[in-house]
């Protein structure tokens, strides 16, 4: 065991999900191992058991070794890793749960690109399945700043390619299939059968992994558990540079799955995910799920797949994602939450059994069964929908319009801003906040505006500026916040919601029916002034 002098390096804080940064950045001096060290130093090593995996994306196999010799010389006793260093997100959060570890280090950007010149990330997942919450990595950080020394084993890498159990100084280390586990845990919670069957029936579907984690998964579950034809998952070998693809499901970066749906040969179902499995976008043929939406039908329908059979306790939705959900959690008469952006928020509501399925508007839902969203599980839930209900994904849409009335919704990114300028336009933002509630624009009227904080139900925790809220008397919406996942300036979100209640007026064109949300939203807050922008880069 060696100690190894170091000084702090600036700027290791963790954002929505990780540490995030440049994977040059990662892979210079110190850098990984700094904040590794200052993991094990907040949450102890010694004894202890942890899950460890990535996405596989450029420089996943290296971080892998040195975080395996860094848990050793901490005294870590054994660490479970996924073979070839792989992990879903959801399959390590099921993993740490079903061995009941002390945590796990998951390695991925997610949904940024991957590969040498673009991002890599490492982030700390709790006993409890689910990411460190803002005290713990709070901590990480503070760590990071005073950090003098960590402590690695001199060894020979582990040969995560063999399946079994190694050893690495006293520690060991075994090495699992990543979708063993994952993949019985879908069966404990789905109609496997009536999906057969449906696939059996002729019924189609693309699956589009973006040459990222869920590939391996994706082909056991649905072509050889489920019976889907072979071919029905594309892009599945995972790729230290997902091929070129930006691992992001949404309609700008799935657009081949777009293009496939909206054509003439379309297949019933198409659906894509992220770098590390979390995300999912869904799409019927011809038609596009908002994540919002689809949030809102699968806890409507939740009960026809056995493992939610018996109801939902409550249902969850960050403050951007739309109100859709909520008007299900009205007429179901369960329990409705809005947190913050990021999944951290739910895991003490999923812990306290006060809500079952979980969503955010970045193409992210899950449910209690494990404390990460699950871009795979969330696939599964419509198909087995849709093979109870046997309608298209379009008709199952309508129909739930009809019932709840449609919460227009899209996000709008404005990417890589000048910080100083992003910066600016909040300031200003935050300090007309008192002035807006009355005032008109394109013929709405404000109703209120905040900055959201929340106050966790269950530990009473406080979290201070989730984003600028401005609520119109009509019911419309604008969200505005900045993007804690991204390494290259600021991201501008805008989230932007409007209701139709119905009859009419259900069929628009999202963007259309939007448009007078979307020039209020650069009026107020004078996008194109401080930002130089007056389109978005990102349209979801
Ligand atoms: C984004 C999404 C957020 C999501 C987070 C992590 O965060 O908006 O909803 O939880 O990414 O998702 P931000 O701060 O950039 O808006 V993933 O798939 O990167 O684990
Ligand atoms: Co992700």
């Amino acid at each position: 065991m060696t100690t190894v002098a170091t000084t702090p390096i600036a700027g290791q804080k963790p954002g929505t999900s990780g540490l995030r940064k440049k994977t040059p950045v990662f892979m210079s001096r110190h850098y990984l191992e700094n904040f590794v060290q200052a993991i094990f130093d907040v949450v102890g090593a010694k004894g202890k058991a942890f899950v460890l995996g990535g996405d596989g994306r450029y420089f996943n196999d290296r971080a892998a070794q040195v975080i395996l010799r860094m848990a050793a010389a901490n005294g870590a006793a054994r660490v479970i890793v996924g073979q070839g260093a792989i992990l879903s997100t959801p399959a390590a959060s099921h993993l740490i749960r079903l061995n009941q570890t002390d945590g796990g280090i998951i390695m991925s950007a997610s949904h940024n690109p991957g590969g040498p010149d673009e991002d890599f990330g490492v982030k700390f997942n709790m006993p409890n399945g689910g990411p460190a919450p803002e005290a713990v990595t709070e901590a990480m950080f503070q760590r990071t700043t005073e950090i003098t020394e960590y402590r690695m084993l001199e060894a020979q890498d582990v040969d995560l390619g063999r399946i079994g159990r190694h050893q690495l100084g006293d520690m060991v280390v075994d090495v699992v299939d990543p979708v063993t586990d994952y993949a019985a845990l879908m069966e404990t919670l789905f109609d496997f059968g009536a999906i057969r069957a449906m696939f059996a029936g002729g019924f189609r579907m693309r699956m589009d992994s973006m040459c990222a984690v869920t590939g391996p998964y994706a082909v056991e579950v649905l072509e050889n558990r489920l019976g889907a034809p072979k071919g029905t998952c594309v892009n599945a070998t995972p790729l230290p540079d997902f091929g070129g693809m930006h691992p992001d499901p949404n309609p700008t970066w799935a657009k081949a799955l777009m293009d496939e749906m909206f054509s003439d040969a379309a297949p019933d179902f198409g659906a894509a995910s992220d770098g590390d499995g979390d995300r999912n976008m869904v799409v019927g043929r011809g038609i596009y799920v908002s994540p919002s939406d689809s949030l809102a039908v699968l806890a409507a329908n939740a009960h026809l797949a056995p493992g939610y059979a018996k109801g939902l306790r409550g249902v969850a939705r960050s403050m951007p994602t739309s109100a859709a959900a909520d008007r299900v959690a009205d007429a179901l008469g369960i329990g409705k939450y809005e947190t913050p952006t990021g999944w951290k928020f739910f895991g003490n509501l999923l812990d306290a059994g006060q809500a079952t399925i979980c969503g955010e508007e970045s193409f992210g839902t899950g449910s209690d069964h494990v404390r990460e969203k699950d871009g795979l599980w969330a696939v599964l839930l419509w198909l087995n929908i849709l093979a109870v209900r046997k309608q298209s994904v379009a008709e199952i849409l309508r129909e739930h319009w009809a019932k709840f009335g449609r919460n227009y919704y899209s996000r709008h990114d404005f990417e890589a801003i000048e910080t100083a300028r992003a910066d600016a336009m909040f300031a200003a933002l935050r300090g007309s906040l008192s002035d807006l509630p009355g005032r008109q624009v394109e013929g709405m009227v404000v109703q209120s505006a905040d900055d959201f904080a929340y106050t966790d139900p269950v530990d009473g925790s406080v979290s201070q500026k989730q984003g600028v809220r401005v609520l119109f008397q009509d019911g419309s919406r604008i969200v505005y916040r900045l993007s804690g996942t991204g390494t290259e300036g600021a991201t501008l979100r805008v989230y932007l919601e409007r209701y139709a209640a119905g009859p009419s007026g259900l069929d628009l064109d999202a963007q259309a029916a939007l448009a007078p949300v979307i020039r209020a939203a650069h009026a107020l807050a004078g996008i194109a002034d401080h930002t130089g922008r007056t389109a978005p880069d990102v349209v979801t």
